[in-house]
């Protein structure tokens, strides 16, 4: 694609965005202090998105809880303070909504799902789904999680030497396989097995690829994309996207948009099937065929469950036809879910699994836990080897597995530090003035303890800054220390303290977590620990439980089993390969160039199977 046929696409929707956003009459003047250097046109708002971690750290601990950004599309504030975020995800709430970008461009993907509705629909939907995620449910669908993790571990050592040394593994695409497959088989109910087999069917295929990366490669085109299902039937919507995909325009701007049309109608056409197969399923339960009374059966051994999807059409049709869900709202579930569950998780699980490879006492100390915790409950003899092919399948209770202290710490801390999502932003619907908790400075340089902000402008929440405050978190806010989760840091689970041999005891042996993320009573409005990683309010992550079940299930079965460590040999031309994750708008691991290239992702470790040293912290 040449220079001109991008400047040409960027025009146009600078263009598009000045006429929705009504041009330069959106001047706005907030009345706060911000970095100076700015780009003429583009402003600063895309260092944020572009510089790393690094940067947005430095202007948070700079200029404090809200710092002024300029954006193309003018001033937004860049919002950490805790005061401020409790007023834009939950006091206020319906002044500040998801951009218009974001949900039309949701429900061209997705349909009408959790991430595409706003207002009364999208609260009518939380209604029937936030039941739907208890903790209840969440029982119902660990075992579909705990033969994934199973497989996964069993997967990896079967690529290890029998001789007990390591072996260099890349874990991402296992980590991504994994989790495709735990959104596939524990949401939607799809009998996926990404993992295992060499070629994806299409619709795993499209799932895989409706990723972050092919949605930023449309950037440019994300901006029109309200204008157009505003102002259009979706008739003339529909014929218009395949004007501007027919194959006679050439440019490479163009493949992305012709290879997302695909992929949606992939997408779109695997979900509908596997929706009715549900549905017919859910509405003939009594009148089984034999053959689909046998097939039930064999389900059942070769352990068919119960799945997010069975969980959700039931709660719809138990509820009042006022309150129930339309087809397309469910199917349009189906997409967000695997798409909200997908990328999110898999960051979360390379990260953490790094992070235990970098610091190999923690790795330890997990390991021992868990091996503790199995022997308490009798799951494990006494000598039994862990380092057989044939690994055993951990298979704790739900409640014995979320209670783990040390892997919840280490789970916690991942999360908090590097937030799977590091911002959001929010649109400003009315004009309003955001009290601060820690006062700030104005343009120019009072102490001020509220802004003002206007009507159409944007504020990014800082999940990232919010998580990492000093203030809030202590000196060490920066640090990746899973202890400071425990009750008491030097842990009461050490190897060779009086191990009760009642499994009930587990529970109550558990001392309570110490709060943290608060200062003088102060906290911020986060769902999950007073950390913002899963949002708060009612656009909250609806995800979360599962997905901290689902991280706590992999990591504890891949490290009970397998030891690994950072990369350590060099390779033939003398490098050693030295991850490096880089944060633009999710974060990505690479290989730092000169061993890899800086770009491809993933994550080489080396790989041994456990032995008893590897127990030792
Ligand atoms: C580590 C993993 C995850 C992280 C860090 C995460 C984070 C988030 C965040 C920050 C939001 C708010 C987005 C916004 O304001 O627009 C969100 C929303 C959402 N998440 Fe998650 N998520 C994770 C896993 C999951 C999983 C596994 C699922 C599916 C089961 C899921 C389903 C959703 C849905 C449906 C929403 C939209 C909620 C709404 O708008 O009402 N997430 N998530
Ligand atoms: C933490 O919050 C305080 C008070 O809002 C602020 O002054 C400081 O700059 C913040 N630090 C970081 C690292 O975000
Ligand atoms: C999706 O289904 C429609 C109708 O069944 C079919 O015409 C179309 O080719 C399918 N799309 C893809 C990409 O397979
Ligand atoms: C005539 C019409 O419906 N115009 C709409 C086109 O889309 C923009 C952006 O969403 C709306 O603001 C207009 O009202």
């Amino acid at each position: 694609m040449s220079l001109s046929q991008l400047c040409g696409i960027g025009i146009l929707s600078v263009l598009v965005l000045w006429k929705m956003f009504g041009g330069s009459s959106r001047k706005y003047n907030i009345d706060l202090d911000g970095p100076k250097e700015v780009h003429w046109l583009t402003g600063n708002v895309r260092k944020v998105f572009e510089g790393g971690l690094d940067y947005c750290m430095k202007i948070a601990e700079q200029y404090g809880g809200a710092v002024k950004l300029q954006s193309l599309y003018g001033e937004v504030v860049y919002l950490s303070d805790p005061l401020a975020l409790y007023h834009v995800i939950m006091k206020d709430q319906h002044f500040f909504e998801e951009p218009d970008v974001f949900i039309m461009n949701n429900k061209m993907m997705f349909g009408d799902g959790l991430i595409a509705t706003i207002g009364e629909q999208h609260r009518k939907q939380r209604k029937l789904l936030n039941p739907v995620f208890s903790t209840s449910n969440m029982r119902e669908l660990l075992p579909t999680l705990q033969s994934i993790a199973h497989k996964l571990t069993s997967i990896v050592a079967s690529k290890l030497p029998d001789d007990g040394s390591y072996k260099e593994i890349d874990m991402l695409p296992l980590l991504s396989r994994t989790a495709l497959d735990g959104v596939c088989q524990a949401i939607l109910g799809y009998p996926s097995n990404t993992l295992e087999s060499a070629e994806n069917d299409e619709y795993t295929e499209a799932l895989r690829k409706m990723s972050s990366p092919l949605i930023s490669k449309l950037i440019y085109f994300r901006p029109i994309v309200p204008v157009v299902m505003r102002n259009f039937s979706s008739y003339w919507t529909t014929k218009l996207v395949e004007l501007v995909t027919m194959p006679w325009i050439p440019t490479e701007r163009m493949k992305d948009v012709r290879e997302m049309r695909r992929i949606i109608e992939l997408m779109d056409n695997g979900s509908k099937k596997a929706f009715a197969e549900k549905k017919a399923a859910s509405e003939t339960p009594a009148t089984l065929s034999p053959t689909a009374m046998q097939s039930e059966v064999d389900g059942l051994y070769s352990g068919r469950r119960k799945d997010m999807m069975d969980i959700m059409l039931k709660a719809n049709s138990a509820s009042s036809s006022s309150e129930q869900l339309t087809d397309g709202e469910l199917l349009g579930q189906m997409n967000v879910m695997v798409f909200a569950g997908l990328d999110t998780t898999t960051s979360a699980l390379s990260r953490c699994v790094y992070l235990l490879a970098k610091n190999p006492l923690a790795q330890a100390r997990l390991r021992s836990e868990i091996r503790d915790a199995l022997k308490r409950l009798s799951l494990l003899q006494d000598g039994s080897s862990f380092s057989e092919h044939g690994s055993p399948l951990l298979h704790l209770s739900y409640d014995e597995l979320i209670n783990l202290p040390f892997l919840d710490g280490v789970v916690r801390e991942t999360l908090r530090l590097y937030p799977s999502l590091p911002h959001m932003v929010r649109n400003v619907l009315k004009a309003t003035t955001l009290p601060l908790q820690f006062p700030v400075r104005s343009s120019s340089g009072a102490e001020i303890s509220s802004i003002a902000v206007h009507e159409k402008s944007f504020v990014i929440i800082s999940i990232l800054a919010a998580n990492r405050n000093r203030t809030m978190w202590g000196d060490d806010a920066n640090e990746w220390k899973p202890e400071r989760w425990l009750s008491s840091p030097e842990g009461t689970n050490r190897p060779g303290t009086d191990v009760p041999s009642d499994g009930a005891e587990v529970l109550s042996t558990k001392l309570p977590a110490p709060i943290l993320g608060v200062k003088d009573g102060i906290r911020y409005p986060g769902v999950y620990s007073n950390m913002m990683t899963f949002l708060g309010g009612s656009r909250s992550c609806i995800g979360f439980k599962f997905a901290e079940m689902e991280i706590k299930q992999i990591i504890a079965a891949l490290v009970l089993h397998l030891h690994f460590v950072l990369p350590t040999d060099p390779d033939a031309n003398g490098y050693i390969k030295e991850i490096q994750w880089k944060m633009k708008a999710f974060h990505t691991p690479v290989v730092k160039p000169p061993a890899g290239d800086g770009e491809s992702p993933a994550v080489p470790l080396n790989v041994r199977l456990v032995q008893e040293e590897d127990f030792k912290w």
